[in-house]
């Protein structure tokens, strides 16, 4: 029986601007949607195409997972793309650190797969508060639109950091660069919607009790 959110301080959700000489970023994040008190919006506006696609991806699976995510990012992209693709996976990093509170009540653990075509990824999660990593997608291009490749990995690891979790994501097999991407951040999400899912309990969900 899923849990369902009846009170308007049960919606987990976090409202932050982090702003440095690089980028300004505004960021509005809800793991809960209720049609009275946080009606579910998606907008998402970094100055790179490619990275709008992919946060959204994070959350279009978010979209039937009941989370909400407005993120608005004004940086360096005269420069490269490097500190806004950066700077909006910290910040989201933060806010869903910030969201989800204290540990207790959550599955804690959470796998998604998600193929996209020819692609296939696997995203293993532990909303552990040990931060830790592990990316493996071989792109063969050296951008996809304006984002440069190597900025995927970079993105995941920012997140991961940001918001201490165990993450390890892993192309099982494809072809298509944009493919790869694209279901690399799908089974994130996945991932990320199980792990977050309530239990309906209270309990912290670790054998170390903390
Ligand atoms: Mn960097």
């Amino acid at each position: 029986m899923a849990f369902e959110v009846a009170l308007e301080e049960d919606i987990r959700r976090a409202t932050l601007e982090r702003n440095t000489n690089e980028t300004k970023i505004k960021v509005k994040l809800a793991l809960d949607v209720h049609p009275e008190f946080a009606p579910q919006k998606i907008h998402v506006q970094t100055g790179i195409g490619f990275l709008d696609h992919l946060i959204e991806m994070l959350h279009a699976l978010a979209k039937h997972g009941g989370m909400s995510l407005e993120l608005e990012c004004d940086g360096d992209i005269h420069i490269d793309d490097h500190h806004t693709a950066e700077d909006c996976a910290i910040a989201l990093g933060m806010a869903y650190k910030q969201a989800l509170g204290t540990i207790k009540g959550v599955k804690r653990y959470g796998t998604g797969h998600a193929p996209l075509d020819e692609s296939l990824s696997r995203a293993v999660v532990d909303l552990s508060s040990r931060p830790y990593c592990h990316c493996s997608i071989p792109f063969t291009r050296e951008k996809i639109g304006e984002l440069s490749c190597e900025m995927i990995e970079h993105i995941f690891y920012s997140f991961a950091m940001e918001s201490r979790i165990t993450m390890h994501i892993d192309l099982l097999h494809g072809t298509n660069d944009h493919h790869k991407a694209e279901s690399a951040f799908k089974a994130l999400a996945l991932a990320l919607k199980e792990a977050a899912s309530r239990t309906g309990g209270n309990d912290v969900p670790s054998t170390k009790g903390m």
